[in-house]
């Protein structure tokens, strides 16, 4: 009898961390007021990315999955998330966790404006330091400007000093994290300022 009393209480204990574990998986996915359900939706389309014989989702289906079924359509901004939601792994690769995937979808369709400007400014935020520089609103925008002729060069140039003029309310030459939401919560439109990294309307949500 003790003896299964003792399986018993393994098993219990053993459904008990299971349980634990998928929903401590589930909160470090995401805390951005989604549900539980529409949480496991995104885990589960994320799971069935992941490459045959890995634990991870490949750079390529990370592009594939970006272009078609999220119509992000500018190659360099693709990397741009990509190497923003890998960043920190001890041993980047050319692959995602299904964590970091999912928590990246969860951005995508929560209505939390705040999430998503923290988001977009990241990924605007080439080299991490908290502000984007002239050089970083350069590089973005020359994603969506093209540059085939000196005179459409002077037209980036201008552009540059205009977004700078709009969002750099202190004159410091850069944008911070506090003017970029200011700006946003003027018009939800100028969260893509400087290129696209969220879906366009035509996504539907999961
Ligand atoms: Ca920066």
């Amino acid at each position: 009898m003790q003896k299964w009393g003792l399986i018993i209480d393994t098993f219990s204990l053993l459904v008990t961390l299971t349980l634990k574990k998928t929903k401590d998986s589930k909160q470090n996915v995401c805390s951005y007021g989604l549900d539980y359900s529409l949480v496991d939706k995104v885990m589960t389309y994320a799971e069935c990315l992941v490459s045959p014989g890995t634990q991870e989702i490949s750079l390529t289906t990370f592009i594939y999955e970006m272009t078609f079924r999220f119509n992000l359509t500018n190659a360099y901004l693709i990397s741009a998330i990509f190497n923003k939601i890998n960043n920190g792994r001890s041993n980047s690769r050319n692959s995602l966790t299904v964590e970091q995937y999912s928590r990246l979808i969860c951005t995508f369709v929560t209505s939390d404006v705040d999430v998503k400007v923290n988001y977009v400014f990241n990924v605007y935020d080439l080299d991490g330091d908290g502000f984007l520089s002239k050089h970083e609103v350069h590089t973005m925008l020359m994603t969506t400007v093209p540059q085939n002729s000196e005179e459409q060069d002077d037209m980036l140039k201008d552009l540059i000093e205009i977004v700078l003029k709009l969002v750099d309310r202190d004159g410091s030459g850069t944008i911070d994290i506090d003017e970029f939401r200011d700006l946003v919560k003027k018009d939800a439109l100028y969260i893509e300022l400087l290129g696209q990294v969220l879906p366009d309307s035509s996504f539907t949500q999961m």
